[in-house]
């Protein structure tokens, strides 16, 4: 098909926007086409094809697909020699179809030689008649080997791909992304406890106080009051208003709050969905195992095949080497979890999660709110329910036991110390089933904060199973003691920055706060003086650790401080630790009374990290300790209204918790639970969180999208922004105690 001619001001005016708002180096830009020959005028000229058979017709270009192909670029159309300049915009347009309906083209710009790195991709299902596609992306870097294809290969039946008007237009202006944000009245979409705190936000340029109106789902109105101003929220860039309804009590299903001529989503009064979510968020662990398969029986419409068990295509996890170099055996590391949506297992963060799911059991048996059996035998339909054990820790242990084959064996120069991490040798595109990951799988560098990140959730393990397991919980602490005694020979061996191929790097170079948690981990399940002394003397005991962005698989001081505080022990000045953690409940409750969104979360400059909805979470964890320390109704309180901001009361008007609330994150960065890109297979499971805003939008739809985003604005419900919305396996577990905190104050 012949193109029309782009020019500037065509699309100045398509958009309606006056040139005088672009920025001047913008609208300076000349618009030039990359590719050549986009609308197949001059046939199949510039185009390459791969694995089908390509041909022009009717103007177009159409490909016939084989079937049985596994990966999306196992077969294709693509243009090479495409040049590309840093920091330039570009949008990337083209015209699609396929028949039979309901294909997936995976439409990428990125590198065409190794390692092919992704700058812009798109997996839209096609229609038979053709659809028009259009993304803007920025370039992140100088390249001259760029390159656009269109991935059809994953089809298990043969079908017929037509390709036509292909453009890639260099110096366009950025996109302006508006997200939708619904309703100016911010609630917790979910659900507030009948005798909780009850708040929620209006977005709003009045100045003065506003009325209000609680809603019963009939429409009438069951309690009234006024707004409270509270000007311009940081977090946000917005002025907002607060409204605290506490004293309404009755509860009730789609109730709404009415002010300033809006309505907000509706919620419940009651704690049925928490107890649902308690469940959900811990269940969530089950389809993310690696190494078994998953059965459908347990979980409708996620039953697949076992990942990573030597199968092919899989290389397995049975027998996986070292990078070369790194050490000359294998060593059978399957099982655990997949980290996230990709399919890595890292120790640092397996670590972290599974002590905090352990923490949600072992604050279960100490609290006075709390009940193990909750989550207890029978509660997760697992494939281990029925056995008498906690379903949690049957959970956590299939965690426990990757954990723990991560050890360097016994005869080897660097024994006892721990693999950082086993992932793929190069990154993988979504979507992929585990059981097809075709790459070659390493083992990456032992390390100082992987090996006392054994110790510690390995020593928290061997007093937990202790009442089930006693030989388990045995092994476990001959492997903590061993991993301790290997991180003391080996003090200062960190994971490389760099190091982030096919795998995220997950590097750390301060280890005094694992060196600190691992002790307080050994001291607990032992009661030993040597322990306690690492304890006492660590100058991490009686630092600060409560800090803004609180704590997760980086900064681990927190969980030492939280179980020392919490597990019963003899240490000397335990009492001192417990004001400790009451002192860093107060102050993030101090934060989450400046926020007129409530959360306990302010992080230095505004700048919103990576996983920040669980970060959130983590700081109501401490608040919650510090209910579960003193019994102070404002620190329940407290931590109960910081779960009002994960579901639905932020800047966005969303519950970043899959399946809970009427606008939830739908869209996660996962491999298998990418219903978005592949019709057959299942969205995340109900009760995943999301990565939640991340200031520093380090992928390409984030930064396309996102760019000069405030605080809480800088998160986007798309499958391809994994900076902003992946799931991952500690985020989750930060969920999961926070739900049972919850549950069981209603
Ligand atoms: O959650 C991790 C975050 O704290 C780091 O800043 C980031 C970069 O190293 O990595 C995040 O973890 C990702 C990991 O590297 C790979 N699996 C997915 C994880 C969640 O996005």
């Amino acid at each position: 098909m012949k193109r029309r001619r782009t020019t500037l001001l065509s699309l100045a005016a398509l958009l309606g926007t006056a040139l005088t708002a672009l920025p001047a180096s913008q609208a300076g830009a000349e618009e030039t086409e990359q590719i050549r020959n986009g609308t197949f005028d001059a046939g199949a000229d510039a185009w390459w094809s791969t694995n089908v058979t390509a041909a022009p017709s009717e103007g177009r270009l159409c490909a016939d697909v084989p079937g049985g192909t596994v990966n999306r670029w196992d077969s294709g159309i693509g243009q090479d020699g495409i040049t590309l300049v840093k920091g330039e915009t570009y949008r990337f347009s083209f015209a699609a179809s396929g028949v039979p309906e309901g294909h997936v083209v995976r439409a990428i710009v990125g590198q065409s030689v190794a390692p092919y790195a992704t700058w812009q991709e798109a997996s839209p299902v096609l229609g038979e008649t053709a659809g028009s596609y259009s993304y803007t992306f920025t370039a992140p870097v100088d390249s001259t080997e760029g390159q656009v294809a269109f991935q059809v290969g994953g089809s298990a039946e043969p079908w017929r791909f037509c390709l036509d008007d292909v453009s890639l237009l260099g110096g366009v202006p950025p996109e302006v992304y508006e997200p939708d944000t619904g309703p100016r009245v911010r609630v917790n979409q979910v659900g507030y406890l009948p005798a909780g705190p009850k708040n929620a936000t209006l977005v709003t340029d009045a100045t003065a106080k506003l009325p209000w109106a609680l809603r019963s789902a009939a429409g009438a109105t069951v309690a009234r009051g006024w707004t409270v101003p509270r000007g311009l929220d940081v977090s946000s860039g917005q002025n907002v208003h607060s409204v605290d309804f506490g004293a309404y009590r009755t509860r009730g299903t789609g109730l709404t709050l009415a002010v300033d001529g809006e309505i907000s989503h509706p919620f419940d009064i009651g704690a049925a969905a928490y107890e649902r979510l308690r469940r959900d968020a811990v269940k969530y662990y089950y389809p993310q195992r690696s190494g078994i398969a998953i059965r459908d029986d347990l979980r409708p419409g996620y039953g697949r095949a076992a990942g990573h068990v030597g199968v092919a295509p899989n290389q397995g996890d049975t027998s996986v080497p070292c990078q070369p170099g790194v050490c000359d055996y294998t060593l059978d590391v399957s099982g655990g979890w997949y980290d996230a949506g990709d399919h890595g297992k890292y120790v640092v963060n397996g670590g972290i999660a599974a002590w905090e799911l352990l923490s949600t059991h072992e604050r279960a048996l100490t609290a006075r709110t709390g009940d193990p059996a909750e989550l207890g035998d029978g509660t997760l339909a697992l494939p281990e329910s029925g056995n008498k054990v906690p379903d949690v820790l049957d959970e956590a242990r299939w965690e426990l036991e990757f954990l723990l084959r991560m050890q360097v064996p016994d005869g080897q120069a660097l024994a006892g110390m721990v693999h950082h991490k086993i992932h793929d040798q190069q990154w993988t595109g979504l979507p992929l089933l585990p059981s097809n990951d075709p790459q070659k799988r390493e083992l990456h560098p032992p390390t100082t904060a992987a090996t006392l990140n054994l110790a510690a959730t390995a020593a928290q393990a061997a007093r937990l199973y202790k009442p089930y397991d006693k030989a388990f919980a045995a092994r476990a602490l001959t492997a903590a003691r061993k991993a301790w005694t290997a991180a003391l020979a080996h003090p200062a061996v960190y994971a490389d920055p760099a190091d982030g191929t096919g795998g995220g790097a997950y590097n750390d170079d301060n280890v005094t706060d694992e060196f600190y948690w691992a002790a307080a981990e050994l001291y607990l399940s032992t009661g030993e003086r040597a322990f306690a002394d690492r304890v006492l003397n660590s100058p991490v005991h009686t630092a600060d650790v409560f800090v803004p962005r609180g704590f997760d698989w980086s900064r681990t001081a927190a969980a030492a401080r939280l179980d020392l505080a919490t597990v019963p022990s003899k240490l000397p000045g335990r009492d001192k630790v417990r004001r400790s953690v009451v002192a860093g409940a107060d102050t993030y409750l101090a934060t989450l009374r400046g926020q007129a969104y409530g959360m306990p979360y302010a992080p230095e400059n505004n700048s919103y990290d990576w996983g920040s909805a669980h970060q959130v979470l983590n700081n109501a964890v401490v608040i919650a300790t510090a209910y579960d320390i003193t019994g102070a109704s404002k620190y329940r309180d407290g931590a109960v209204q910081a779960m009002d901001n994960i579901l639905g009361r932020n800047a966005l008007n969303i519950s970043y918790v899959t399946g809970y609330g009427d606008v939830a994150a739908e869209q996660l960065h996962n491999r298998w639970y990418a219903r978005v890109l592949d019709p057959s297979l299942p969205g995340p499971p109900a009760g995943t969180l999301a990565g939640g805003p991340n200031s520093s939008i380090q992928d390409p739809v984030a930064q396309a999208k996102l760019k000069g985003c405030v605080g809480q604005f800088c998160y986007i419900d798309d499958i391809e922004s994994w900076s902003t919305n992946e799931t991952a396996i500690n985020w989750n577990a930060a969920l999961a105690r926070m739900a049972s905190f919850v549950a069981d104050q209603g």
